[in-house]
């Protein structure tokens, strides 16, 4: 019997997760390492013990469950992520978690074995929204972020440090990291081009850059009446004119360049008090990574120009550095004739989002597949996919994965 996919309980599953920390106003509120992430994680440990998958946590608190294959050795894995921004929506990163506990359902209805072992993973913190930098489980498990290093990772906002919250929650595990046979992740595109092209699936080529910059400004507080212009050293000025320099820079670089001012804080902010200290992030990403590399050179440059020509001084922190990464070339021609099989429409596109895919890129086959997102919008509370899209998508991701596993039905 070939395994299919259930659409009612792939619905079911996605609805009870969206229901884990969800806002009235509808989304989700599911930040790393909070109580709604315990529950969230709870769920999905039980979900897979249900499944009969053999589960374990590991040291920075991914959650791994396999599926014996016919012979021993490194599994496919299909893996995303269960954390939410702040105003996040249901489907961003647990699409592509409850599609991985679609596959195992379909299999196990289909009495099917398969030769490889087929894993489902939620990697912990992919949001980054808590704690910097995005897509820190997939990082540690793969080798591109220490794991020391983030176990003292501090909240942006100060409150909480990951390793005493892993604990604090129970996620702190000791399953050994492993490379995989290859990586899969199902995503919705976040993004306005399948819907805007009438197109069903994306099979995913890569993902494009992405650099994080925190920069702190340092000025005097002075009285907003009194203080003649020519005698301040505003933080909130020099702030605002680093914002205007990002969003210069990705005017200039034209498309893909993207430039984002996240987080924009001015102390004491207070109405009649010039600022002190104002602290900004800047979100820059192409999928150049020399064009890349030279617009965060360039901003930070200007920044500390800004700075000195307004006698404040500035500061400033990487919160993430990572390139642009391909996907494998195979599996993405797959996911193509797949989609083909299944009388989809498909295009090939660069991924604008960061994903824990490209943590695995560079250490093996890796691809992802996206469906359609309502308006394009995402990390918004009014993110959508229709039910059909969703339904293909994990479709395309069970006949890709049944092909890498080598499924004997
Ligand atoms: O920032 C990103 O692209 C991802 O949502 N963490
Ligand atoms: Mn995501
Ligand atoms: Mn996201």
């Amino acid at each position: 019997m070939r395994p299919e996919i259930s659409p009612s309980r792939l619905m079911a599953r996605l609805r009870d997760l969206g229901g884990i920390g969800a806002l009235d106003g509808g989304g989700v509120c599911r930040l790393a390492l909070t109580d709604a992430d315990r529950t969230g994680r709870d769920w999905l440990v039980a979900q897979m013990k249900d499944l009969g998958l053999s589960v374990s946590v590991d040291a920075i608190g991914n959650i791994w469950g396999v599926r014996a294959g016919i012979d021993e050795g490194p599994p496919v894995l299909i893996g995303s992520h269960i954390d939410s921004v702040a105003t996040g929506g249901i489907y961003d990163g647990a699409l592509g978690v409850i599609a991985g506990l679609e596959v195992m359902s379909a299999l196990n209805a289909a009495g099917a074995r398969t030769a490889r072992p087929v894993a489902v993973a939620a990697f912990t913190n992919e949001e980054g929204a808590r704690f910097a930098p995005d897509m820190m489980g997939s990082g540690v498990h793969q080798g591109a972020l220490d794991l020391e290093d983030m176990l003292a990772t501090r909240a942006t906002d100060g409150d909480g440090v990951v390793g005493d919250e892993l604990d604090r929650i129970g996620y702190r595990g000791t399953a050994e990291p492993f490379t995989p046979s290859a990586y899969l992740e199902y995503h919705i595109e976040q993004g306005p081009v399948l819907e805007r092209d009438g197109i069903r699936i994306g099979a995913v080529t890569g993902v494009q850059g992405i650099h994080w910059t925190e920069f702190t400004v340092t000025g005097q507080s002075n009285h907003a009446g009194t203080t003649p212009m020519a005698l301040r050293r505003d933080a909130g000025q020099v702030a605002l004119r680093i914002a205007l320099a990002a969003d210069r820079i990705a005017a200039e670089n034209g498309p893909p360049q993207v430039a984002t001012v996240g987080v924009f804080e001015l102390s004491p902010g207070l109405v009649n008090v010039v600022p002190q200290r104002a602290r900004l992030t800047v979100d820059l990403r192409n999928t150049d990574g020399d064009v890349l590399n030279a617009a965060t050179g360039r901003l930070i440059a200007e920044a500390e120009e800004l700075a000195r020509a307004a006698g404040c001084e500035v500061s400033h922190r990487p919160l993430a550095r990572f390139a642009p990464v391909a996907f494998d070339p195979a599996i993405v021609a797959r996911i193509e004739q797949v989609a083909h099989a299944r009388q989809l429409s498909v295009r090939r596109m660069p991924s604008g989002a960061g994903h824990d895919a490209q943590m695995f890129a560079p250490n093996c086959p890796t691809a992802m597949i996206f469906i359609p997102s309502a308006g394009g919008l995402s990390h918004n509370i009014k993110e959508f996919s229709e039910e059909e899209d969703v339904v293909a998508g994990a479709q395309v991701l069970l006949d890709v994965l049944c092909e890498l596993a080598g499924v004997q039905a």
